[in-house]
């Protein structure tokens, strides 16, 4: 390393993903492996996303992290793994025009400091830990020069949260739980492009930006360890379910997708009631929410729109093309009008449903 001072950084932005078969429960806390697959659809990077720039410079004296502007501890197992994976798969970087070189081994000694943005509320059951992660994983990468594949980065990002696997893909993405003890094959995997589907349009109906009061975290392994639905929903549901779903992402059959992601999301929260004590994620206007959905889709006689409810009450809305999308936003401004003290890009669902 040159004994001059200079800071090299690389800038990530990663969006966040959203759920249509739920990953809920873990069969290893520490290295993140999951009970059954998931599958996902990730946002366009231009709404919900993490921003994160990270920097090294041999005037680091120690390693740190800021989120939002406020410096946050890195002393956590999960931001520790991280690093150390990275790290440990760091190769030579050079930068003529700076003159800058920096050996495989001198990765040990250097420090970094990470800055991260979320452009939208966080722990508020919008995935945030979903994106953070895996931009953090893919920024520190693209610093030391990692040269694995995404599937790898993939299950790195995986030990930093279990949904910011399934960030590092585009379009539909299936986390697979894999066999294996050491969670090696317990990664992403791309199961269509973002423009296989693009017709739909996803809604993300603000019901509050609070942050929730059981972390996924922590409900997940509660779940997991009073839960009866939790073991049949495993072993016999999600396994066809994901056999079902792939098929109509491949086929863009929406009927089926709407039904499967309706249904999956449906019995999370089953789970989550089924869990001792009881969590509650979702709140009287996520109920009503769902209420209207389904008395839509009936009238129709086939499915104008799926809704899946992550860990909070905001609705997903996943429209099948951008008429019915429009109608779908107009209907949802009428019955639930916009409350004047929200906090959301001014902009929170009321209920006069
Ligand atoms: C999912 N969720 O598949 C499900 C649906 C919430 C409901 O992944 O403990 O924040 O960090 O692995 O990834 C939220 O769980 O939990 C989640 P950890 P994570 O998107």
């Amino acid at each position: 390393i040159a004994a001059q001072k200079w800071v090299l950084m690389v800038t990530a932005q990663t969006p966040t993903n959203i759920a249509v078969i739920k990953y809920w429960g873990k069969r290893d806390e520490t290295l993140i492996l999951p009970i059954n697959d998931s599958i996902s659809v990730t946002l366009d990077p231009a709404h919900l996303c993490t921003t994160t720039t990270v920097s090294v410079s041999p005037s680091f004296e120690k390693d740190r992290m800021w989120l939002n502007g406020k410096e946050i501890s890195l002393s956590g197992a999960r931001y520790q793994t991280c690093l150390r994976e990275i790290r440990s798969r760091a190769t030579d970087v050079e930068d003529e025009k700076k003159g800058i070189k920096i050996g495989k081994k001198d990765w040990e000694k250097l420090h970094v400091h990470i800055a991260s943005h979320n452009n939208f509320p966080t722990a508020a059951g919008l995935a945030s830990s979903a994106a953070g992660f895996a931009c953090l994983v893919f920024s520190l990468a693209k610093l030391m020069n990692v040269k694995e594949d995404q599937g790898k980065l993939s299950a790195i990002a995986r030990q930093g949260s279990g949904s910011a696997c399934r960030s590092l893909f585009g379009g539909f993405v299936k986390w697979k739980m894999g066999k294996e003890e050491d969670g090696s094959d317990s990664i992403a995997v791309q199961l269509a492009d973002e423009k296989h589907w693009d017709e739909l349009v996803i809604v993300i109906a603000v019901v509050s930006s609070r942050q929730k009061e059981t972390s996924s975290t922590s409900g997940m392994l509660e779940s997991v360890e009073t839960s009866m639905l939790i073991k049949h929903r495993a072993k016999e549901v999600v396994p066809k379910r994901i056999i079902q779903m792939e098929e109509a992402i491949k086929d863009r059959d929406f009927p089926s997708f709407a039904r499967l992601a309706c249904a999956d999301s449906n019995q999370f929260h089953a789970v989550c009631l089924d869990t001792c004590p009881p969590i509650f994620y979702m709140n009287d206007t996520s109920h009503r929410i769902i209420s209207y959905v389904e008395k839509w889709n009936r009238s129709e006689g086939t499915p104008q729109v799926a809704y899946t409810f992550d860990a909070g009450p905001n609705a997903v809305l996943i429209a099948r093309n951008r008429k019915v999308a429009a109608q779908l936003l107009q209907r949802l401004l009428f019955y639930f009008p916009p409350q004047s003290d929200c906090d959301f890009n001014s902009y929170l669902l009321g209920d006069r449903s």
